[in-house]
This record gives C-alpha cells, structure tokens and sequence, in this order.
C-alpha cells in the first residue's frame, strides 16, 4: 500500500526493502484505510451525515438541490467550488434519469473525486545534494509536528534526514524540535535562539553533505504572514538555499490547518505570491467536521495537496491519495 502513496521514488531495492516496515507498523493495507477512515470521522458526522439526512425522503427538485449546496458551503467547501460540484451533479441526475434522491450521493462523490484527482503529486525529495524541503505556514498551524511525521516516514523508507531548526524565533521552537528530531531518528541542526535562519540552514546543508544525508527538511517561524518581515526572511532563506544547492528547494511546502476553513485559502494565496509554493500539507483534519475544506484547497488553488494530517502522532501524516481519501470520507459508518 505505502508502496503506491510513496513520499517519492526509491532509489534501490534496499530503500524498497526500508519502507516495508511501514505497513507492518500501520498493520497493513486493513488499517491504513480504517485509521484514515477514522481521522475522518467528524467530517463523516458532519458534513457527509448532513448530506444524506438531506436527501432522505426527499423528491429532486431545485429545493433540495438548494439545500445541498448550503450544506456543502457550510462544510467549508467554498462557494465557487460548491457551485461547480452542484452543476456537475445536476447534469449527471438528468443524463442519467436519476428518479431516488439518495442515489444522488453518489454522484456528489463522483464529482468530489474527479474535481480531487488530477492535483496530487508526491513529494519531490530525490536528486538533490542534498534535497532541500523549506516547511511554511502561520503560528500553530502545525509546522513543527508535520516536519517530525514526515522525517519518521522519510527515514522508514530509507532517506537520512537532517533537521534545520530555522524556527528561531519562538521560545522553545527549537526544543520541541529537538524532541521531534530524537522520535524520528534523524539529526538536527540548530543556532542559537534570535540567530539568523538563513544561517542555520546553511549549516544543516553543509552537515548534510559532510555527513552524506539525503534530505534537509527546514522548520521556520510562524509569525502572522502579514509581516513583511517574516517574508523577507523566508525569501532570504529560499535564496541560500538555491545558492547552495542547484535546483533548491525542492519543496516549499505550506502547511495549512484544516480547522481555520475557508482562512487557510487565503493564507495560501499570501504565501504562494511571496515564495512560491510547491505544495500544501493540510494538517488536523481529524480535528474539523469541515473537511469540504480539502476540496476548495485543491480546486481554488491549483497547487498540489501534498501530505495531510489525521492526527497528532508520529505515524498520523499520509501522502494525499484522491481516490482513497474520498472512499474513507464516504464510508458508511
Ligand atoms: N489533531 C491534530 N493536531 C495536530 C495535527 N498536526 C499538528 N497538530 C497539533 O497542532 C499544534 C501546533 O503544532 P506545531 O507543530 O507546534 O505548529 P507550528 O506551526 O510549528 O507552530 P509555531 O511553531 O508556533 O508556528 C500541536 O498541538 C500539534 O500537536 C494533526 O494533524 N491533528
Ligand atoms: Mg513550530
């Protein structure tokens, strides 16, 4: 299963044999669904539950197709999408003669699927010397956690990986790095608290090579992305790590937190305008009965959804899979 969701190719057989524990660690391809199946669980409560009592006992008529779409709407699913989906869903109710309301389900999760699958993409962390992934987003999104979940997975498929503490901002930032980097089994590189970033990820690239590891992931500060400042020092960063590393950063990857809704499209139109984003990491997913969310980030902003968050444990970060994604948020339950 992992095999299919891979982080990124792998180079040999023993990177091949080296991700294998990773299904046993998740109990296989049964549990690997069933845990998504339950990070989801409040959006299936929700926003799917809401849908279906919708078309309960109902005739198909502008009406109820009206009250779908405030349903989807309020599930965060914005409203250009939202009406894209509706117009969608209802050309294919009369194509098909669709005479059962409920039977109408099925094609809003028809729609939701084809409007999610052509904007996955794996996350590019092989070729470079080393390769470079600069991890952004606002305070609290979840920057930090998704940078330790995604070294645990980089290293069960056989990647060494070297922390870069450019978060050096906060109090404690680099700390819980720290904790992070030791759960992970990947080495970390830190300056001191109010230091230059752009400095710390210079010294983690040099360490990378010295020390022959494949990939630098670099955490950075999460003040307001209203501030030039907070900007003009990620810029600065970006800029030395393509002047140390040809073709860097191989990543820029957002991190946007699923519970701020239709909030986290803006953040990712700021952020995108400044840096360039190469891919978003929608985290606390398992936190949000609003999970519409997923699809007006994919649809609103053609930028790939990368990885999302289903929790706050070490194994809780998944590749972003359209078609498995839409089946567990569909499960019945
Ligand atoms: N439920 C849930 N919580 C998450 C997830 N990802 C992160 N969190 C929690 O979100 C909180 C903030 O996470 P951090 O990783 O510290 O966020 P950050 O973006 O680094 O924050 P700053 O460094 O302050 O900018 C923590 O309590 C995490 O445990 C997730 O997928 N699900
Ligand atoms: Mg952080």
């Amino acid at each position: 299963m992992f095999k299919k969701l891979r982080f990124g190719r792998k180079k040999d057989k023993k990177s091949e044999e080296a991700s294998a524990p990773l299904a046993g660690k998740t109990g296989g391809k049964d549990s690997f669904f069933s845990r998504l199946v339950q990070g989801l669980a409040k959006t299936r409560k929700g926003f799917i539950s809401n849908l279906r009592s919708v078309l309960r006992g109902r005739v198909i008529n502008d009406e109820l197709l009206g009250d779908l779409e405030e349903v989807m709407i309020t599930a965060d699913m914005g409203v250009p999408t939202t009406t894209r989906i509706m117009e969608d869903v209802r050309r294919k109710a009369s194509e098909r003669s669709i005479r059962e309301a409920e039977d109408i389900i099925d094609l809003i999760k028809e729609s939701i699927g084809e409007s999610l699958k052509d904007l996955a993409a794996p996350l590019n962390v092989e070729g470079g010397d080393p390769a470079v992934i600069m991890v952004l987003g606002v305070n609290g999104v979840g920057k930090t956690t998704t940078i330790g979940k995604l070294a645990y997975n980089l290293r069960d498929n056989g990647k060494k990986v070297i922390l870069a503490a450019g978060d050096t901002f906060r109090a404690a930032a680099i700390e819980q790095l720290e904790v992070w980097a030791d759960r992970a089994g990947a080495d970390i590189i830190k300056g001191r608290g109010g230091g230059d970033p752009s400095a710390v990820i210079y010294d983690s690239i040099q360490a990378a090579r010295s020390r022959n590891c494949d990939v630098v992931i670099a955490d950075t500060a999460g003040r307001l992305h209203t501030k030039v400042n907070l900007m003009e020092e990620l810029k600065k960063m970006k800029r030395v790590i393509n002047r140390e590393v040809k073709g860097a950063p191989h990543e820029v990857l957002l991190v946007l937190d699923a519970t701020t809704g239709q909030n986290a499209v803006s953040q990712a139109r700021v952020f995108h305008e400044a840096l360039g984003v190469t891919g978003i990491a929608l985290t606390k997913l398992d936190g949000t009965a609003k999970g519409g969310v997923v699809v007006s980030i994919v649809t609103e902003l053609d930028l790939p959804l990368k990885l999302i968050g289903i929790g706050e444990k070490i194994d809780d970060l998944r590749p972003f899979d359209p078609a498995l994604f839409v089946e567990a948020l569909f499960q019945d339950a």
